[in-house]
């Protein structure tokens, strides 16, 4: 079954699935045995629940996308899916690639540009290409992705705003919409907006950014999430149970 396909199906039946964030520029590529080495070790600390992994990050500048990918993918079974910043983060060795146009803030080369950038290199790839909505929502501090992407997070103070864009992703064709408060948000995306979203749409909904523990992450698929994707509390041992 196709990724998306599967995660469809998990939306439908319910299921609720764990992605882990891997930021390339965190990993360890020096020497492959050392690399090895952490990628086992990286492995090793994620919860058994894992269904996804992801990889990217708002930059990479040292072009290891590539490595983390095979590194990674020589340890695990697990889908593997980018999650790229950048048209360079795109590689033609993981599963799949969220194919991600940022619906929020009005910058054109994160809405467009940069996916006419990757376009040639993912005709040539056997990547499964997943369209996807991606809503950039205030988490209380400024993340990454706002100061690349130079763009103002919507706030949840506004939750209609959230919605009619989510909704607008739909009916443009996303396959998934993604809410995203930013990698190290202070806070995540609240229940409450999250419930709303899923309310209006019908595609699955993916949640990231300030997820630090398993009660919030509980609380994002209670509120209807199908996924929920954590990265730093992982990066850094801090998950708590
Ligand atoms: C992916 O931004 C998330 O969408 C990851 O966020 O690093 O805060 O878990 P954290």
């Amino acid at each position: 079954m196709s990724i998306l396909k599967n995660i469809i199906s998990a939306a439908q039946s319910k299921n609720r699935l764990l992605a882990i964030l891997i930021d390339p520029d965190k990993f360890e590529v020096d020497g492959d045995e050392k690399s090895s080495a952490f990628a086992k070790a990286y492995l090793k600390k994620i919860p058994a629940q894992t269904t996804h992994l992801f990889i990217g990050g708002s930059t990479d500048h040292n072009r290891k996308t590539e490595k983390v990918v095979q590194l990674l993918k020589a340890e695990t079974d697990l889908p593997i899916l980018l999650f790229p910043g950048d048209y360079t983060q795109v590689t033609p060795e993981a599963d799949a690639l969220l194919f991600l146009s940022l619906l929020s803030g009005d910058n054109p080369e994160f809405l467009i540009g940069q996916q006419v950038k990757a376009a040639r290199v993912v005709q040539q790839s056997n990547l499964e290409v997943i369209p996807t909505g991606y809503l950039l929502i205030d988490g209380g501090s400024q993340t990454a992705v706002e100061r690349v992407s130079n763009t103002q997070p919507l706030s949840q103070d506004q939750p209609e705003i959230i919605i009619t864009t989510a909704l607008a992703g739909q009916y443009l064709g996303k396959k998934l919409l993604y809410l995203e408060a930013g990698s190290g948000a202070r806070s995540a995306v609240q229940p409450h907006i999250i419930a709303s979203v899923c309310e209006a749409i019908t595609i699955p909904i993916i949640v990231g950014g300030g997820i630090r523990t398993e009660r919030a992450m509980q609380a994002a698929f209670t509120a209807g999430a199908t996924m929920v994707v954590v990265g730093t509390a992982f990066e850094d041992n801090t998950w708590n149970n």
